[in-house]
């Protein structure tokens, strides 16, 4: 019976994501879903983005948190229009929360929505939003067990950030280790090792989502695999 319930509750899920994916098309927006474990920084790395991609690609950002406002409020300051989420203590964002967030965003027009997960490796993987792309990111100081761990996250994204490069010299992260690992998920996904604090490897980066976003002005069918 529980199992049953679930399952129907992730169709319930799907049917609004794919609502969600049909109204976004209309505007040739790139919807990225950016996900990590808490603190790996997705936040800083949005700021980062933002700062380097400038007026010259409009942004849009939808913040999922359990409780407070903090990400929004830091992305707010940089003039980029967010709306906030809070789960009120639920693990992951869910398709029926962005289409709510939608309705009070002008998404419209701007070249990228990023939504910004809910911090956990394990329950954003299994709920589709209505994205375009996935993508995974890893902190150094959390280990390069993470794909081997949490497959599912690491299988379907689009591309795999490994953040807080600065500290990787205080770490036993082997960056050899995390591809191999990957490589049996994932073949294709781009890896970007970078640090969102000194903006170290940021170029590569911001040119692969570049890429993408001009796929998605094309109206190419994929925008998510290709480097
Ligand atoms: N050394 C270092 N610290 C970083 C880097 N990126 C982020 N941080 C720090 O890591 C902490 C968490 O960063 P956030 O960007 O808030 O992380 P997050 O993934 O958005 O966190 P949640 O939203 O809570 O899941 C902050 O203290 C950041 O300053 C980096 O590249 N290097
Ligand atoms: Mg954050």
């Amino acid at each position: 019976m529980q199992v049953k319930l679930v399952s129907n509750v992730l169709k319930a899920n799907d049917q609004i994501a794919a609502d969600n994916r049909r109204l976004l098309a209309r505007g040739r927006t790139l919807v990225v879903n950016l996900m990590s474990s808490p603190g790996s920084g997705k936040t800083t790395l949005l700021e980062r983005t933002i700062a380097e991609l400038g007026e010259a690609c409009p942004m849009a950002v939808v913040e999922g948190d359990l409780f407070t406002t903090r990400d929004a409020d830091r992305i707010e300051r940089l003039g980029v229009p967010v709306v906030q989420i809070n789960t009120e203590g639920g693990c992951h964002l869910d398709a029926q929360m962005v289409r709510a967030a939608l309705q009070d965003l002008p998404w419209e027009g701007r070249d990228i929505l990023f939504i910004e997960n809910v911090g956990n490796l394990v329950c954003p993987a299994a709920w589709d939003l209505g994205e375009d792309l996935r993508v995974a990111m890893v902190s150094v100081s959390e280990g390069d067990d993470k794909p081997a761990k949490y497959p599912r996250m690491f299988r379907e994204a689009a591309a795999v950030v490994v953040n807080k490069l600065d500290l990787l010299s205080m770490t036993d992260f082997s960056l050899d280790r995390l591809e191999e690992d990957l490589r049996l998920l994932n073949p294709a996904a781009p890896i970007f090792c970078l640090s969102a604090r000194t903006g170290e490897g940021l170029a590569a980066w911001v040119a692969w989502l570049k890429g993408r976003v001009a796929a998605k002005r094309d109206g190419a069918a994929t925008v998510g695999v290709a480097p």
